[in-house]
């Protein structure tokens, strides 16, 4: 019965035609216009000045004439000014921190709590989890929409739902255990901790009947992907979303791993160009805005997330008809430039990962030294290099940063550290730390 429910009912937008897709996209983007329009003020303030009206929208490529919105207009309308319907409509909040002070705010009516779970109910599906799955959330349950998000929608698919959030590591690995977990959702960077921590414990994972992981929130590379599935033997997925668009279940892989699948029917992707805000065509790189099609609480228009990637719209081999975003390596706000050089965090990781002896635990210290801003990047070594000779350390040390240097074309100071010496995650993980005097 259960099964029965999983892949008709809530999957079968995976594979609608084309054609009917892209008309279904557009009688709900006229829908959304209206309604965001009717029911926030400062939507329709700023339609108004345009001199456009939800009528307008006749097409798809007529979303171009709406107006981005962006991080700062939840922090100027703090806490509920983009709500499209009164606070006794809302049934859940969540928030994600700012950079300054205030978080930003978003709100669910009973309508989109039902499509969040649909949405994330269809991810695990897609990755091949199903019923017969036990799946452990160890997301934070809270105010950040990781852990609510992922249980429901496992619940959704009729999964059995461990919700033990993060932290008390050690006990993680008991019940996962002990309760024949097959599946988790988490971090990658709070998996790397639990799997260390199992083998502290003598557990091998590879023993467990443990086999998929559910990995987002923060970008990782598959370098790490990699790691993770050669150290552990588990599948890793990669899951997209954010808290604006409606938490986890925006986006997520398939088993042939290329891309990410985008519930288009729900959430309306575009590329552009970050300085221009230039529509870009499928293919190229640039940053991804987001529309909501269905949310009613708290629609989000022409949502700039800063997350730089491609649409790739080639047809999968899975059949899927929904195009894939390719693998968020970064944000546009992580980057960084040193002496006139743009640096991302994930091309570090990439060097980094690539040598042998290597743990991928390492953080990024940006600082000042007689008027020179300059990368330090701490790597914590495994125990045996670790009692190595100087000299081979020495020539590590060189290896890692000659790595380093071939992918951002910078030499930077490489310190390495003892094992278990760098902080670990239990959530998304904190790698860059800017000493930079500005
Ligand atoms: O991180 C929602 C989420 C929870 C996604 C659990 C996946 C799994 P926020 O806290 O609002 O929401 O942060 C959203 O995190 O704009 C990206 O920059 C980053 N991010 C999320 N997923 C990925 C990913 C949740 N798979 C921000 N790869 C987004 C890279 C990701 N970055």
């Amino acid at each position: 019965m259960k099964d029965q429910v999983e892949m008709s009912s809530i999957c079968g937008n995976d594979y609608l035609s084309v054609d009917y897709l892209r008309a279904l996209q557009l009688e709900r983007l006229r829908k959304t216009v209206a309604h965001t329009y009717e029911n926030v003020a400062f939507f329709r303030n700023r339609l108004d000045e345009l001199k456009l009206k939800p009528d307008d929208i006749r097409s798809l490529d007529d979303i171009r004439r709406l107006p981005f919105s962006k991080k700062v207009d939840l922090r100027d309308t703090y806490p509920f000014g983009l709500f499209a319907c009164p606070l006794s409509e809302v049934v859940r909040l969540h928030a994600s921190s700012g950079t300054t002070g205030k978080p930003i705010v978003v709100g669910y009516n009973e309508h989109d709590l039902e499509i969040w779970k649909e949405v994330v109910g269809r991810a695990l599906l897609c990755t091949g989890l199903s019923s017969k799955d036990v799946v452990q959330v160890s997301y934070g349950y809270g105010l950040f929409t990781g852990g609510l998000g992922a249980h429901y929608g496992a619940e959704h698919i009729g999964a059995t739902v461990v919700p033990t959030s993060g932290g008390n590591t050690q006990r993680q690995i008991m019940l996962m255990k002990d309760f024949g977990v097959t599946a988790i959702c988490c971090t990658p960077s709070y998996f790397l901790f639990i799997a260390e921590k199992a083998v502290e414990q003598g557990i091998d994972l590879k023993t467990l009947p443990i086999k998929t992981g559910i990995f987002g929130a923060e970008p990782w590379t598959d370098q790490m992907r990699k790691l993770i599935e050669e150290s552990t033997g588990i599948k890793a997925f990669d899951i997209y979303g954010l808290s604006e668009i409606i938490g986890p279940g925006v986006a997520i892989e398939c088993p042939h791993q290329n891309g990410l699948h985008i519930f288009e029917d729900h959430f309306y992707p575009e590329i552009i160009n970050p300085e221009t805000g230039e529509v870009l065509p499928d293919g190229e790189t640039g940053e991804l805005v987001l529309t909501t099609l269905t949310k009613q609480a708290f629609p989000m228009i022409r949502y700039r997330t800063r997350d730089i990637t491609r649409i790739i719209s080639e047809p999968c081999a899975c059949g899927r008809t929904l195009r894939r975003i390719a693998r968020i390596a970064t944000r546009s706000d992580d980057m960084f430039i040193i002496r006139g050089v743009n640096v991302f965090p994930s091309q570090i990781e990439t060097a980094l990962l690539s040598v042998e002896g290597i743990l991928p635990h390492y953080n990024i210290i940006l600082y000042t030294e007689s008027g020179m801003d300059n990368i330090e990047v701490d790597v914590e070594i495994n125990d045996k290099v670790f009692s190595d000779k100087v000299r081979e350390i020495e020539m590590l040390n060189a290896k890692i940063t000659r790595a380093i240097e071939n992918i951002i074309g910078l030499r930077v100071k490489v310190k390495l550290v003892a094992p278990n010496t760098i902080q670990r995650s239990e959530g998304k993980a904190k790698r860059v730390f800017d000493h930079r005097v500005r």
